[in-house]
Order: C-alpha cells, then sequence, then structure tokens
C-alpha cells in the first residue's frame, strides 16, 4: 500500500488563481498507470483551495469562519478534485473520489472508514482524497490540508511508502545553491527556514513527513515535473528526491 500526495505546486500554477496544470497532472497520470501496487491519492489546494483561503482568511485552526468562505473554499476543491478524477479517467484509471468527511469527524478520523479507504484501493479502485474546508461543530469550520491527510492515513494503514510530489527535486539544505537532501538522515534540515503558505507549504511538508517517519515508515519526496520517479521509488527501490525514514 503507497500514499501519494499531488501537493497544489504541482498540479495548478500557483502564481495565478484557479490554473489547473492540466498537461502536468496528465503526464502524473499516465505514469501512474504503470504502479501494479495499491495505492491512495490525497491531493492539495494550490491555485484553488488556497487562493480562496488566503481571501477569506480561513486557516487550520477551527475557528467561524466567514460560511462564505467555506462555501467558495469547499467548491474550489471540488472543482480542482473533478479535473483530477477526469484525467485519471481519461488516462484509464480508475479514480473513486473520497472527500476527507467520508472518513472523518470534526478534526478526528474515523477509522473503522479509513480502514474502508484502503479495501477501495485493494480493489480496482484509486481512492481521491483532497485538502478541505471542514465542519468542526460549535459553528466553526478549519482547513484540512493534504499533508495533515497524508498522517492521519499513514497512523492507520501503515503504508510501505508515503510520496509527496512536489514542484521541486526534494528538499534542499540551502534553497539558494538548490543543494539537495538525498536522505533527512544524514541531515537536520532547519524547518523554520522553509517557505510558507496558508497551510504551512514547505514547513508543513516537512513536519507531516517527519510525523509519519517517526511512525517507522518511509517517506519520499519528489519532484512531479519528472513522474518517471514516482514510479521509480514504488517499483525500483530507486529514490531521486528526498527520503526520509
Ligand atoms: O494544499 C489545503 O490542502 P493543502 C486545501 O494540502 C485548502 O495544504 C482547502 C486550502
Amino acid at each position: 500500500m503507497i500514499l501519494i500526495k499531488l501537493g497544489g505546486s504541482i498540479i495548478t500554477n500557483k502564481e495565478r488563481p484557479l490554473s489547473p496544470r492540466t498537461k502536468t497532472i496528465n503526464n502524473i497520470a499516465k505514469q501512474l498507470k504503470k504502479i501494479s501496487e495499491p495505492f491512495i491519492i490525497v491531493h492539495g489546494g494550490g491555485s484553488f483551495g488556497h487562493y480562496w483561503s488566503v481571501k477569506y482568511d480561513m486557516h487550520t485552526k477551527p475557528a467561524k469562519y466567514d460560511y462564505h468562505g467555506v462555501a467558495i473554499v469547499k467548491n474550489s476543491m471540488i472543482q480542482l478534485n473533478k479535473i483530477i478524477l477526469d484525467s485519471f479517467a481519461k488516462n484509464k484509471l480508475n479514480p473513486y473520489c473520497l472527500p476527507p468527511t467520508d472518513f472523518m469527524a470534526g478534526n478526528k478520523s474515523i477509522t473503522s472508514k479509513v480502514k474502508e479507504v484502503k479495501k477501495i484501493a485493494e480493489s480496482n479502485l484509486i481512492p481521491v482524497t483532497f485538502g478541505d474546508a471542514m465542519w468542526y461543530g460549535q459553528k466553526k469550520s478549519y482547513i484540512l490540508s493534504g499533508d495533515k491527510i497524508m498522517s492521519i492515513l499513514a497512523k492507520t494503514l501503515r503504508p510501505r511508502l508515503s510520496i509527496f510530489v512536489l514542484n521541486v527535486d526534494g528538499l534542499y539544505s540551502d534553497f539558494k545553491t538548490k543543494l539537495l537532501i538525498h536522505d533527512m538522515r544524514d541531515q537536520q534540515a532547519s524547518i523554520q527556514d522553509t517557505p510558507m503558505d496558508v497551510t504551512g507549504g514547505m514547513k508543513r511538508k516537512v513536519e507531516e513527513a517527519t510525523k509519519i517517519s517517526k511512525m517507522g515508515l518511509k517517506v519520499f519526496f519528489v519532484n512531479g515535473n519528472k513522474p518517471q520517479r514516482i514510479v521509480d521509488a514504488i517499483q525500483k527501490n530507486k529514490f531521486e528526491g528526498t527520503v526520509f525514514r
């Protein structure tokens, strides 16, 4: 069982609101077709969900955010999710849409439902879930990031590998010189120095990846512009990117 998170920066153009990177999504879908092991897809918000959550000042902390904001952020995620589902189906994959409300109640995961996601992946379907605007209770809502979903799923499902697909080669020890960290064991990367966005951007990714690796599970950061690298990691144990273990 493999978990794959398609980051918002790879599936959308973060510079322009509401712009999917359709060609890149299709290229990734074509490579995913080669994977023979069950896998689950989680995707981020990029210039869809993030764009609106900034506009409506919504965050991961549960609070009484503008309800219109909740509606608009969620609608935009459904819109982006549909683009992913259509691309997958067009490339002869069998995506099965699972909004996080299908396995979350408030901000807690429902273990039986999470286990069901795995069962779905083990059939001939690919569960596709995403970061979303969520109902929390007591008139509050919150933004659930796709990165957080990765550690929620990993905790119960213990995937053989958790992959974060990025718009860069992996984690750099120095952003300016683009010196890539191949193995996090060799490096105490400074999480504080990494760029941020609403749900934490690279910082959150590193935090969730570290959390998953501390569960004794392997995590891999890879460049989605070279989608063959995703397949190489899964099928050939060849890791061109950053490994956490
Ligand atoms: O891009 C957050 O998911 P992420 C999605 O994985 C929203 O942080 C709704 C902003």
